[in-house]
C-alpha cells in the first residue's frame, strides 16, 4: 500500500533535508566528510544558502535548469540543494560520458547554468560553441578559464541567508537522465516529494537510518542510487555521509572505509566482486546494499565469509529514484532481489496486462509515489512507460508463494555493465564507424564473476585481417569515442552474422554463443 506523506502546500526539499536539521538542533552535527574536510550541516546550510543567492544573481528563476558536472565532494549537497531552494532544477549529469553526450544533455534540458568541476572542463573544449542555452559556466574546486565564471567569483558577497523559494509538494524538484536502447536519453522529472517518499519507504524502513549512521556510497551523486545512499537518506535522518571524489576501485573503498568508519556502505555486484580479489576489511560497517544489476549468490556468500556482513540487493531505478523491491538486514534471500519495499505495489503481468499467479515470468509494474513526472519532452515514450499510477519497467521477474521476487531479465536489448545502462545499439553504431567492421552485433555475455559485460561480434572488411592487434585496436577506439565502461570486453571474428529471414540478427542465438 502507499504510504500518505502529508506534506504541507508549500513544501521545498532543501528545507526539508538541510534547513529542517538546523532547525532541530542538530546544525553542530557532522554532515558531510570528504578526505580531510568536514561540513557540519550548519555549514551545509550556510553553503547551499550562497550558492542558492549566487544562482539568483546570475538571473536563475524558479524553474530554471542547473546542470551539475561535479564530482563526489562536499559542494555536491551545497549546490544541488542551493538550486532547490531556489526552486531552480538541478540536473545531476554522469561524469564518465563522452563530448557529444553533454552537448545533448546540455541542449535537451536548455539548461542555463553549469556548475563543472575543474577537472572536467576539458569536455567542453570540442561543444562549446554549440551549447544553444548555456549561459554561464561556473568551475569549481580550480581555475576557471576565460569564458567560465571561478566558484569564489561566484559565491563572492552572496549572504548565507536565504529564504526557500516557495514550491509545492508536486514542483519539478531534479532531474537525471537515463538512457534507453535506441533514441537520445531521457530526463526523468522528479518532484519535491519523491525524496521524501523515498526516505520514509525504502530509507526508514528497510535500511532504518539512524542520526548515528554513516554512510557511504561507493556509486557517485549522479546516480538515482547514489543520490539517496549518499546525500538525501543521511540527510532525511540528520546523519553523516562520507563523499570521495576519486574513482571507486577496491584501494579507494577500503581506505575510506578504514579512514571515515561508515556504518552502511553501497556499492554495486561488481564492485563487490573486485573487492573480494583484494586487501581491506570493513570495520564498523553494519550493513552493505548492492543494486544496479542483479548480485550472484555466489559473490554474496563469499562477501559474508569473508568480513561477516551482509549485502542487502535491491532492485531500483532512475525513474522511480529508488529501491521498491528489497532485501533488508534481517530477511536476506540469496539470488532474490528480495520483497517489495513498504509503500510500493507490484504487478507482474503477461503482454496484455493480465496478472500473472506465483511462478510465472512476466514484465513488472510498479506503482508509488516517487515515480517521477515523466521523461522532458518524449512525449511518447513517456505514454508507454508510465501508466496511470504504474510505471512499466521493462525488467522481467517472477514471484514465489511466499512474496520473493526474482529477477530474470530485461524485456529490450539493455545492458547492465557496472550497474551503468549500456545500449548494444550504441556499441555497434561505434563499432560499424570502425574501417575494418563490415558488420557487427554486442550482447552481454556473463564473466567469471556471473556478472554482464558487452561482447561484440564482428564481421570484417576485405582486406582486414582478424587478430588480436585488430582486436586491441578496436577497443581502443571505441573507448575513445564512447564512455569507457561500453567497449566490448571481448570480440569474435565471424565470417558472418545469423540472421532470420527478414534480414534481423539473431541476438539470442550470439548470447547463446553459437556464432
Ligand atoms: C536493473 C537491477 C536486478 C533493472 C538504481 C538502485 O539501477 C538503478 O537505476 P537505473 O535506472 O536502472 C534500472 C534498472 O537496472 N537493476 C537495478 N537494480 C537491480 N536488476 N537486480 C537489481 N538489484 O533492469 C532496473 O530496471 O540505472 C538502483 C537505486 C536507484 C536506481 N536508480
Amino acid at each position: 500500500m502507499g504510504i500518505e506523506l502529508e506534506l504541507p502546500a508549500q513544501f521545498n526539499a532543501a528545507d526539508f533535508f538541510v534547513d529542517r536539521n538546523v532547525r532541530e538542533g542538530r546544525g553542530e552535527k557532522t554532515a558531510v566528510l570528504c578526505e580531510d574536510r568536514s561540513l557540519t550541516y550548519s555549514q551545509v546550510q550556510a553553503g547551499m544558502n550562497r550558492i542558492g543567492n549566487g544562482l539568483k544573481g546570475l538571473g536563475v528563476r524558479m524553474e530554471d535548469r542547473v546542470a551539475l558536472l561535479l564530482l563526489d565532494t562536499e559542494v555536491y549537497p551545497q549546490a544541488f540543494f542551493g538550486a532547490i531552494k531556489t526552486g531552480a532544477v538541478p540536473i545531476c549529469l554522469n561524469t564518465l560520458m563522452r563530448p557529444k553526450d553533454y552537448l545533448y544533455f546540455l541542449n535537451d534540458s536548455r539548461a542555463r547554468v553549469l556548475l563543472v568541476d575543474a577537472s572536467l572542463l576539458d569536455v567542453f573544449d570540442p561543444i562549446r560553441k554549440e551549447l544553444r542555452f548555456l549561459e554561464h559556466t561556473i568551475v569549481v574546486n580550480g581555475p576557471a578559464p576565460e569564458w567560465a565564471l571561478s566558484f569564489d567569483r561566484f559565491v563572492e558577497g552572496s549572504s548565507s541567508r536565504l529564504e526557500p523559494a516557495p514550491t509545492g509538494p508536486d514542483d519539478s524538484c531534479f532531474w537525471l537522465y537515463s538512457s534507453g536502447s535506441t533514441g537520445s536519453p531521457k530526463g526523468a522529472i522528479h518532484l519535491q516529494h519523491d525524496m521524501v517518499y523515498c526516505s520514509e519507504t525504502y530509507g526508514k524502513q528497510v535500511l532504518g537510518v539512524r542520526e548515528d549512521d554513516v554512510c557511504f556510497s561507493a556509486a557517485k551523486l549522479f546516480f538515482a542510487y547514489g543520490l539517496g545512499n549518499g546525500l538525501y537518506f543521511p540527510f532525511s535522518a540528520g546523519a553523516t555521509t562520507v563523499l570521495m571524489p576519486v574513482r571507486p576501485t577496491p584501494a579507494s573503498v577500503y581506505e575510506t572505509i578504514r579512514r571515515h568508519r561508515p556504518t552502511l556502505f553501497f556499492g554495486v555486484p561488481t564492485l563487490y566482486a573486485s573487492m573480494l580479489q583484494a586487501e581491506g576489511s570493513l570495520d564498523g560497517v553494519r550493513l552493505c546494499v548492492s543494486a544496479g544489476e542483479a548480485l550472484p549468490a555466489d559473490i554474496l556468500r563469499r562477501w559474508v565469509e569473508r568480513h561477516h556482513v551482509q549485502i542487502s540487493d535491491g532492485i531500483g531505478s532512475t525513474e522511480i529514484a529508488h529501491i521498491f523491491i528489497s532485501n533488508s538486514a534481517e530477511n536476506i534471500k540469496p539470488g532474490s532481489s528480495g520483497k517489495i519495499v513498504p509503500g510500493y505495489e507490484a504487478r507482474i503481468v503477461d503482454e496484455n496486462f493480465q496478472d500473472l499467479p506465483p511462478g510465472q515470468i512476466g514484465t513488472l509494474l510498479i506503482k508509488g509515489d516517487s515515480i517521477c513526472s515523466g521523461y522532458w519532452n518524449k512525449h511518447e515514450k513517456t505514454k508507454s512507460t508510465f501508466l496511470g499510477e504504474w510505471i512499466n519497467t521493462d525488467d522481467k521477474y517472477y514471484r514465489d508463494e511466499e512474496g520473493y521476487f526474482y529477477y530474470v531479465g530485461r524485456s529490450n536489448d539493455m545492458l547492465k555493465v557496472g550497474g551503468i545502462w549500456v545500449s548494444p545499439v550504441e556499441v555497434e553504431s561505434c563499432l560499424i564507424a570502425h574501417p575494418a567492421v563490415l558488420e557487427c552485433a554486442v550482447v552481454g555475455a556473463t564473466d567469471k564473476d556471473d556478472l554482464v559485460k558487452p561482447k561484440a561480434f564482428l564481421v570484417l572488411k576485405e582486406g582486414y585481417t582478424a587478430g588480436p592487434e585488430l582486436e586491441q585496436e578496436i577497443k581502443e577506439y571505441v573507448k575513445k569515442q564512447l564512455a569507457h565502461y561500453k567497449f566490448p570486453r571481448w570480440i569474435v571474428f565471424v565470417d558472418e552474422l545469423p540472421k532470420t529471414a527478414t534480414g534481423k540478427v539473431k541476438r539470442f542465438e550470439l548470447r547463446k554463443g553459437q556464432a
